[in-house]
């Protein structure tokens, strides 16, 4: 009998996202598998996660490595059988680790039944699962450009019309002004339920309540109505917890999609902070330096405008963004104690926090010649950069920064063959760092990044305060500190980062003079914080009897 969860256990856990092609491959064939998840539960229990966010499994041709879904009831072969699925959920509950789906409800794969069927006739039932506007072979129906490039239409001759697909052209937009549409997806997610699974992420949730006409794709009029119609239908159970991707959230939207009445979602991923080193009306391949105040700006209003009204999901990383450490760390010089800086600054805040596979070791990004790349989205950024006159080394120069594949290069297991990812070879090239950052390496470094993620995780849990302390920010006009405080009437935190490599002055509070040191990432202290230096203290308020 699989655990049951109570409302709101994810306030207190720390959910792990496993991008299972890069996990652990069990057969040879290169690729990451489930029962290669199997094999590293224990590490996961070991490391102290609640549940592990698994990107999508089902049955796909791999356009957009499994985002792109041909049957949302069935495991894509080269992953495994319905049977290691379900022995994953079982497993995983033995450990008290809850397994949460990936959901990909915006669209669906083309080879999809459905789309198959729409494709065969503008009476099929199907036709209306999908958005389609008549028009000729010439002239979309307007100049709407997909995110991977290209046009958002694509001309179906079977049928003479275009379809609406917001990513690659294999990723048509299912239709969600369809009743029939809706009740399938809740059909299926039923399907999941009822096989124990502890909740889902729910891919591009708020792109879902499209509108081609008015040329709206995110936050569409319908969405919210979408979102509580889904919450009511589909997440019945109180212990499940749902977490939306939402490119367009902010705390005014963010307070609806996670209201503490359960109406909608249980918290949405929003990426202002996120973006704050992209060229201002740029894309995301056009790199700024991130001024820290703009972030210090942006988190403190995400902690205060969702406290008791809302609330936070945590991450630095995930399968989409490049790796935090070599983003906004020093991967060089200061590779351990900027990750771990990283780390207490996020872990100290108000939310759940996700822990993005290898973020725990401090894995980097990767510099790979074009050729050795998959992802369509940087394949056809390079295609059309590259067709469009950029230079090529600043082609690269993005490509490297910001780039997916940075965050799917293999876990690293080990220093032996391949990191100890497959004995095949790996269908995303292994970083050559492995020999010094590995898992083997990690376990037996007390003062290793997995150990202070041990650490964080196991604090969170034991103290309150992480939980339910009022956010503040201290030191605001600052370039080099992000310093806050977490205050309930009983416990008072303070987080002091220097989010630099140069020494910064710094002087304790004198409320802290007397503080517990809970963790930093370095064993002397003084007014002078060291590079990257991290510090949590913690200190109980003794109230007069
Ligand atoms: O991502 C949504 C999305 O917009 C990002 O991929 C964005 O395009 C960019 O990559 C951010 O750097 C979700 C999934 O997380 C992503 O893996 C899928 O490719 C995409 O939706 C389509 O399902
Ligand atoms: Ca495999």
């Amino acid at each position: 009998m699989l655990q049951k969860r109570e409302r709101g256990w994810w306030k207190k856990a720390v959910i792990y996202q496993i991008y299972p092609k890069s996990f652990q491959d069990t057969n040879g064939d290169g690729i990451g598998d489930l029962p290669g998840i199997l094999q590293h539960l224990d590490y996961l229990a070991e490391l102290g996660i609640d549940a592990i966010w698994l990107c999508p499994v089902y049955a796909s041709p791999q356009v957009d490595n499994g985002y792109d879904i041909a049957d949302y009831e069935d495991i894509w072969p080269v992953l495994g059988t319905m049977e290691d699925m379900e022995n994953l959920i079982r497993e995983a509950d033995r450990r008290g680790i809850g397994i949460i789906m990936d959901l990909v409800l915006n669209h669906t794969s083309n080879q999809h039944r459905w789309f198959q069927a729409a494709c065969t006739s503008r009476d099929s039932p199907y036709h209306d699962y999908y958005v389609w506007r008549d028009g000729t072979p010439d002239t979309p129906p307007n100049d709407m450009m997909a995110c991977f490039g290209g046009s958002m239409w694509t001309w179906e001759p079977h049928v003479q019309q275009w379809y609406f697909h917001q990513f690659a052209p294999e990723q048509p937009d299912l239709n969600w002004d369809s009743p029939a549409v809706r009740q399938e997806l809740y059909h299926m997610i039923r399907f999941w339920v009822d096989k124990g699974v502890a909740g889902f992420r729910l891919d591009v949730i708020d792109q879902i309540a499209k509108d081609p006409d008015r040329k709206i794709t995110g936050n569409g009029p319908k969405l919210h109505a979408y979102l509580r119609e889904l919450s009511r239908e589909a997440f019945r159970e109180e212990g499940l917890v749902s977490v939306g991707e939402a490119w367009g959230a902010d705390p005014e939207r963010a307070r609806l999609y996670s209201a503490p009445d359960g109406s909608e979602l249980s918290m949405v991923f929003q990426f202002q902070h996120i973006c704050l080193d992209n060229a201002p009306g740029g894309e995301k391949w056009d790199v700024i330096p991130l001024k820290l105040t703009d972030l210090k700006r942006c988190l403190s209003r995400w902690q205060t405008e969702l406290h008791g009204c809302g609330w936070n999901s945590l991450f630095w990383n995930n399968h989409d963004l490049p790796r935090i450490v070599s983003r906004w760390g020093d991967d060089r010089r200061y590779r351990v104690e900027s990750a771990k800086m990283l780390a207490i600054l996020l872990y100290g805040l108000e939310g759940t926090p996700y822990l993005y596979q290898g973020e725990e070791l401090a894995m980097t990004n990767i510099q790979l010649p074009i050729d050795q790349y998959q992802d369509v989205e940087l394949l056809n950024l390079y295609r059309d950069r590259i067709a469009a006159g950029y230079p090529e080394e600043d082609v690269m120069r993005s490509i490297w920064a910001r780039g997916r594949d940075n965050a799917r290069t293999p876990m690293q297991w080990n220093a032996g063959p391949n990191a100890g990812f497959t004995e095949g070879t790996p269908w995303l090239p292994v970083n050559p760092n492995y020999r010094e950052i590995n898992a083997e390496a990690a376990l037996a470094d007390p003062n290793s990044v997995f150990h202070c993620y041990q650490k964080l995780i196991a604090l969170r849990k034991r103290y309150p305060v992480f939980q339910d302390g009022t956010f503040t920010l201290l030191e605001p006009d600052s370039e080099s500190l992000f310093v806050y405080t977490r205050e309930t009437a009983d416990e008072l935190l303070l987080v002091v980062c220097n989010f630099t490599g140069n020494p910064e002055p710094y002087s304790l509070p004198d409320a802290f003079q007397r503080a517990e040191l809970l963790l930093s990432n370095y064993t002397t202290h003084t007014d002078i914080l060291q590079p990257y230096e991290a510090r949590l203290y913690r200190k109980e308020e003794y109230h007069a009897i």
